[in-house]
């Protein structure tokens, strides 16, 4: 894809366009080379231009000449502070995994990449307090965590790319927001950088703190359109010394619903994901992977159930006494617990490893939606009929649909609504939208559970945010950035 996707977008004239000036400005302040990658006065290629103008999904495209890499706050501060007196477009930039092209210029928007501000700050061994640079890695970030017995209170698929920055910005939910909640809960402060090139000190460390309004939740998941997040306070759990992980088959997603119901009753307080995948989600991972099923039969439905406790045996006997009775019910019709840690991670794998392998083909429409759990799978079932109806299903240039899958967090109520193509289609486009967007506000679900906005939601924010609301956002948008540099195009 490229801009002309969106045709109704022009490139807005009261930026500025970006001059050897600028660059030079930018050289001096950040000095070394290697904190700039700049197509304006150096002769950069395309390909080094590539991993900050394109996306994970190879499906949006940006032009920015110029990418910098900021190596602390002060630094940060005279960026935005610059850009914006100078009205150069910034979109601020973490390890560019999001799902919805708001880590990716539209037009020739300046990259401000985090990657170069990944230090860990501070560690409270006793209240498990983390505070850390943006530009963390999320999955560094947990390993430094479980040398001290800690945990991150998010993981994701991302996990080994991601910011932690990043994740904040988009409030990502992830793999066990079900056990350990949502960053607008366990985010206790935030340092971040006003496009006037303020820096908002609200870096704090406290679990209750009932001062005025907290400031800081517009951040979280403001998808850098007030600013530019810098470092990120939270509160990190224990880690948890037993972990038992189970994949299950079932013939229905009303059975998946029970054991949902179930697993809620049974495993209460060490439940800590439930995740839902389908047989076409399924069936791709072992095509493209050609790895040993986990299960002997083939299902339509397969779930993932893990535990999190402080003691094996105890965990392990609840695990296994609330299986016998799925089994013994009927609820489910095969299931297996990993034995081992290899067997954890295998099973992990075949969930985590969908979203690539839905991809394997070119392209994938993603929606990714939260509906009441009742109605929740129905919207797959209703997509893959249109798709069907509409004769685009085939997997060749002609008929470009590969498959139509849905899996997700069902524990949180969230789908995860995949089109995988061959290429992007237009014709397919216009099958799923607006049709998946009314769908979800007829249930009153949300277009948006976890990924956010950015580019590709911008103009449905309708069909999940009254016109109130919207304007209200538009107001706290004007406020912290009056002059529009932070991620314009995007969904305000
Ligand atoms: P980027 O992609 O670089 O940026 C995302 C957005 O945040 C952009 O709008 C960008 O402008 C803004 N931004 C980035 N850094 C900052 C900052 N410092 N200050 C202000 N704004 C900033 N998401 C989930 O919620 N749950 C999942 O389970 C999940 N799994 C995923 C699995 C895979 C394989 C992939 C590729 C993505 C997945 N995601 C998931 C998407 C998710 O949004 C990202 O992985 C992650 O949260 C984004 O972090 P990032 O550092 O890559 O941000
Ligand atoms: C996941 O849960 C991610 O695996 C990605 O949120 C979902 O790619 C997707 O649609
Ligand atoms: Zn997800």
């Amino acid at each position: 894809f490229t801009t002309d996707t969106y045709p109704e977008i022009k490139r807005d004239p009261r930026f500025a366009q970006i001059t050897k000036e600028h660059v030079a400005f930018f050289r001096e302040l950040l000095g070394k080379d290697s904190a700039l990658v700049d197509g304006v006065t150096a002769d950069v290629s395309l390909e080094d231009m590539e991993p900050y103008n394109g996306d994970w999904m190879r499906k949006y495209r940006g032009h920015c000449k110029l990418v910098l890499k900021p190596g602390s706050t002060e630094e940060v501060s005279k960026i935005l502070k610059y850009c914006n007196d100078n009205m150069l477009a910034v979109v601020p930039q973490g390890g560019n995994t999001g799902l919805v092209g708001g880590s990716i210029p539209v037009f020739d928007e300046i990259v401000v990449n985090t990657s170069r501000m990944n230090k860990i700050r501070f560690f409270d061994e006793v209240s498990g307090v983390l505070v850390a640079d943006a530009g963390v890695i999320l999955e560094v970030a947990d390993q430094f965590l479980a040398e001290k017995g800690y945990i991150f209170p998010l993981d994701l698929g991302a996990k080994g790319s991601c910011h932690i920055g990043g994740n904040v910005a988009t409030n990502a939910g992830g793999l066990r927001l079900l056990r350990y909640g949502s960053l607008h809960g366990t985010v206790l402060g935030i340092e971040a950088v006003l496009p006037d090139g303020t820096i908002v000190d609200d870096l704090g460390r406290l679990r209750k703190n009932n001062t005025g309004y907290d400031l800081k939740q517009l951040f979280i998941g403001g998808e850098g359109t007030i600013g530019m997040i810098t470092a990120v306070s939270i509160h990190c759990p224990q880690r948890p010394k037993a972990v038992n992980v189970a994949y299950l088959g079932a013939e229905s997603y009303e059975q998946l619903q029970q054991a949902f119901r179930e697993a809620k009753n049974h495993l209460s307080e060490i439940l800590s994901a439930f995740e839902m995948m389908d047989s076409y989600s399924q069936d791709l991972v072992y095509k493209v992977r050609q790895n040993k099923r986990l299960l002997e039969g083939e299902y339509p439905f397969y779930c993932l159930i893990e535990t999190s406790g402080s003691n094996p045996t105890h965990d392990s006997e609840k695990l296994e006494a609330f299986l016998d009775q799925l089994m013994t019910e009927g609820i489910v019709s095969d299931g297996v617990v990993a034995q081992d840690e290899t067997q954890i991670k295998s099973m992990w794998a075949q969930r985590e490893g969908v979203p690539e392998c839905l991809g394997h083909w070119g392209g994938v429409y993603k929606y990714d939606v939260s509906i009441p759990l009742s109605d929740l799978y129905r919207l797959v079932d209703e997509t893959r009929e249109r798709i069907e109806k509409a004769g685009l299903k085939g997997d060749t240039d002609e008929f470009p649909v590969v498959e139509v899958a849905g899996y997700g967090h069902m524990g949180d109520s969230n789908l995860h609504l995949n089109v995988a193509v061959r290429r992007y289609d237009k014709r397919v486009e216009e099958v799923l939208e607006p049709f998946v967007y009314e769908w979800i506000s007829k249930v009153n679900g949300s277009i948006s559970a976890e990924h956010g906005l950015g580019i590709a939601k911008k103009n449905y924010i309708g069909f999940s945010r009254s016109e109130t609301m919207i304007n209200l956002m538009k107001q706290i948008k004007a406020l912290y950035d009056p002059n529009g540099i932070m991620n314009p195009y995007k969904y305000l």
